[in-house]
């Protein structure tokens, strides 16, 4: 199965198929992980890795099984623990949770039953939850963001490096000018997009430039070298805020960096402020995305990029199928990201896509494009 706009309904055999191979990813990327890994408290801002496991399945339940069957979950307790919404990620290692051991049980008796009800539907294609087995899509990419979840917890638990060593971004930065006009921001038709993505609608944009590569390193380097963590001027005032609480002086794991990679793990404040030094800004995301749409500049697949844009609901937005994967994170508290990271599968990585986290936040896979106004 591939991205983009489909010509037909996914089949069950294909649904199956990629369910399987989202669930060999996960496994895999677990596999050289400790009992003693899984069930460690990392950081305040990520779930031990454990929870995250046994959530995949418990989402898993919830839409494969207790929606499309219409059967009670297998434990009561499990949406106290497993809804994201109950505890905080740096308590769940505190809660009466399953071990790893039962939880990897409960994944592969949850894929077990859903497979069994996948077998048995009848594709009803007038609901909206199965039409193009967007359920099935919205289970899928669940399962494959929480890898990039997991892995952000691993890179911070210092037991994974960082595998993106085939990211390489040329010396000098070039501009690709995108002319004033109009063009379509998100979709209608891709059949998986997230009700975030929707509706299509028509946006007008003046001419700017926007660069073809995310920034490198050695870019950053320089914007260090040149005081950039120390000049006032380059930052927002949340920014220096921020900066000056933290006591930052580079993006975390700097040491161990390459430079012609893309920067990876700063924060939008970073962001802002090394596009600031070079006398730029960042894209909003309507710029961001008619640049991959319309200038066909490849954005995706490097690092998450930061946008100027606050994660808010398109004209016309409705929720589908549940106001807790979008909704209720609208507001002016979180920032777009754009492009999906080398860690992130392109069954998510598309050009409507929209991540976002909190503007200080650093344990992402973020980098940054640069643009001007033309
Ligand atoms: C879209 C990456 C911000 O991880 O909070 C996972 C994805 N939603 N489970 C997140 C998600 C529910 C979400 N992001
Ligand atoms: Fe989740």
């Amino acid at each position: 199965m591939t991205t983009g706009v489909r010509e037909r309904a996914p089949t069950k055999q294909e649904l199956a198929a990629a369910l399987k191979r989202a669930r060999e990813s996960t496994l895999r990327l677990v596999e050289p992980v400790t009992d003693e890994q899984l069930v460690a408290q990392v950081s305040p801002i990520m779930s031990p890795l454990v929870w995250d496991l046994a959530h995949i399945g418990w989402f898993e339940e919830l839409w494969l099984i207790r929606r499309l069957a219409g059967s009670e979950p297998s434990l009561e307790r499990f949406d106290h623990l497993y809804d994201a919404f109950q505890h905080p990620r740096g308590e769940r290692s505190s809660l009466p949770i399953l071990t790893p051991p039962d939880a990897r049980a409960y994944l592969a008796d949850v894929r077990r039953r859903a497979l069994e009800i996948l077998d048995d539907i009848e594709f009803d294609y007038s609901d909206p939850l199965l039409r193009d087995g967007y359920v099935y899509g919205l289970v899928l990419q669940h399962e494959l963001q929480h890898q990039e979840t997991m892995l952000q917890t691993l890179q911070l638990a210092g037991v994974a490096h960082a595998r993106h060593d085939q990211l390489r971004v040329p010396p000098r930065p070039a501009d690709v000018l995108v002319p004033a006009g109009s063009f379509t921001l998100g979709t209608n038709d891709e059949p998986w997009a997230y009700d975030n993505e929707r509706p299509a609608h028509v946006v007008e944009l003046p001419a700017f430039t926007i660069e073809r590569h995310p920034v490198a390193n050695e870019r950053f380097a320089e914007f260090i070298e040149n005081g950039g963590y120390r000049t006032r001027r380059y930052w927002s005032d949340d920014g220096w805020e921020w900066l000056q609480a933290e006591c930052i002086e580079a993006p975390p794991y700097w040491e161990a960096v390459s430079p012609a990679e893309p920067v990876q793990h700063i924060s939008f404040y970073e962001a802002e402020a090394v596009a600031a030094w070079a006398g730029k800004r960042l894209p909003t995301e309507a710029e961001w995305e008619k640049a991959a749409k319309c200038a066909a500049v490849d954005m995706l697949g490097e690092v998450w990029e930061w946008t100027s844009s606050a994660f808010t609901g398109y004209p016309g937005f409705t929720v589908f199928p549940y106001a807790e994967y979008s909704e209720v994170f609208f507001g002016d508290e979180h920032r777009v990201l754009r492009g999906g990271s080398w860690a992130t599968d392109p069954l998510v990585a598309r050009v409507t896509f929209r991540n976002w986290d909190y503007p200080q936040r650093r344990q992402l896979f973020s980098g940054v494009r640069l643009a001007a106004d033309a």
